[in-house]
């Protein structure tokens, strides 16, 4: 069958029936277009009684259109990476229920009951079980799929089973290119008109990014996640969901923790501008932010002394010399993430919910200064603590 999208909404309740155990053959199916995110489509199919997802990516981004093309390869690589995910964290992911090459679609448990955990920043929630569910996630991902536990051969095969290309190439621009340059693609308060123009002549600051840039390109360490912001993940009380893992490619370690953590720095900045929001609030952002770290680098450690095959690996003296560069890659990566989000073609919602622009431009320049310090500070810090202490209370 060649490629085409979905037709009509009678395509789609075809689709969603077929190849999903939720829907009692008499129920009466409706179809809502959901996409919030830039790349793909995504549907709710309902009845009254149950729910399924749809997803179909197009061979385009879609907020921009066909002037940016996207191999459709990516939806192969978020359902495999989703079955992986399923395998070492089956409550951190939505149930995978059909992935079919040929339309590029993929069907998957609802999480309707769930809110965006954007949003739930936003809106000040408390989510008291994020940080422990998410280190569990991410240590328990990326320790299960680097050297320190698959052998040589598995490792290589994991590597050419995620090639991504192009989504690593939209990574590569949008993280490390567009920013550090007056790119056409990128959306500047006017605010931040001279701090930007100031951080493109700033040639350490430049000299670390091409060098994370580079850990980008050729770090081969773990599968990532690849795109790990509040936006992929979504959260009750008592659980978190993390959905999207279509960057996913083996890559370095540093860089799901980092742009997760930076995404909690935007908040916070953003969270800072707006009336009424509680300083009580913030310090529970900056709480999690070090629970988040703490728990990872907590349970990868202790992955590496029980589950590492090779023995050298496992010396305690190298097990804190590692996680200490994973600090600092972390902190790189959370750097230009933030900064990105600032300044680039794919902002966050977050700017958007201050209701004054000045305070807009005041939270984006505390944003681009502290993704700055970020990358500049990235060896030196130390600990998730010092990192804390550059924010503002
Ligand atoms: C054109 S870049 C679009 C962005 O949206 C995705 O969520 C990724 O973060 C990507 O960088
Ligand atoms: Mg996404």
């Amino acid at each position: 069958m060649s490629f085409h999208k979905f037709a009509d909404n009678a395509e789609l309740i075809a689709f969603a029936r077929q190849h999903s155990p939720v829907f009692a053959p008499a129920a009466v199916l409706t179809v809502e277009e959901i996409s919030d995110g830039n790349i793909n489509y995504v549907y709710r199919i309902k009845s009254d009684q149950a729910s399924v997802i749809v997803k179909q990516a197009l061979p385009f981004i879609r907020i921009i259109g066909e002037g940016w093309p996207l191999s459709q390869d990516r939806i192969r690589i978020e359902a495999q990476s989703l079955q992986r995910a399923a395998e070492l964290c089956p409550a951190q992911v939505p149930q995978l229920y059909y992935y079919d090459a040929a339309r590029c679609a993929l069907v998957m448990e609802d999480m309707g009951d769930h809110q965006n955990l954007r949003e739930a920043l936003l809106a000040e929630r408390v989510v008291p079980q994020l940080a422990a569910h998410l280190a569990h996630f991410m240590a328990r991902t990326l320790f299960y799929s680097s050297d320190f536990y698959l052998d040589s051969h598995q490792k290589k095969a994991l590597v050419k089973d995620f090639i991504n290309p192009d989504l690593c190439k939209s990574t590569e621009e949008v993280f490390f290119v567009d920013p550090y340059c007056d790119h056409e693609r990128n959306n500047i308060h006017p605010a931040l008109q001279t701090a930007a123009a100031e951080m493109w002549q700033h040639a350490a600051l430049k000299c670390e990014v091409a060098q994370l840039k580079m850990q980008f390109l050729c770090q081969a360490q773990a599968l990532l996640h690849g795109d790990l912001h509040t936006g992929s993940i979504f959260v009750t009380e008592q659980s978190s969901q993390v959905i999207d893992p279509e960057f996913g490619f083996v890559g370095p370690i540093g860089f799901d923790p980092g742009v997760l953590i930076a995404n909690y720095l935007l908040s916070y900045c953003a969270l800072g501008q707006m009336a009424g929001v509680s300083a009580h609030y913030r310090q529970g952002l900056r709480q999690t932010i070090a629970d988040l770290w703490n728990g990872f680098t907590a349970q990868f450690d202790q992955l590496m002394a029980s589950d590492t095959r090779d023995a050298s690996f496992k010396q305690a003296s190298y097990r804190q010399y590692y996680l200490q560069q994973l600090l600092a890659d972390t902190l790189g990566f959370a750097g230009t993430e933030v900064i990105r989000r600032t300044i680039g073609i794919a902002q966050v919602a977050e700017w958007q919910a201050i209701d004054n622009d000045a305070a807009v431009g005041v939270a984006k320049g505390q944003a681009l200064a502290l993704g700055q310090q970020l990358i500049l500070q990235r060896r030196t810090l130390g600990t998730i603590e010092a990192m804390l202490e550059l924010l503002d209370n």
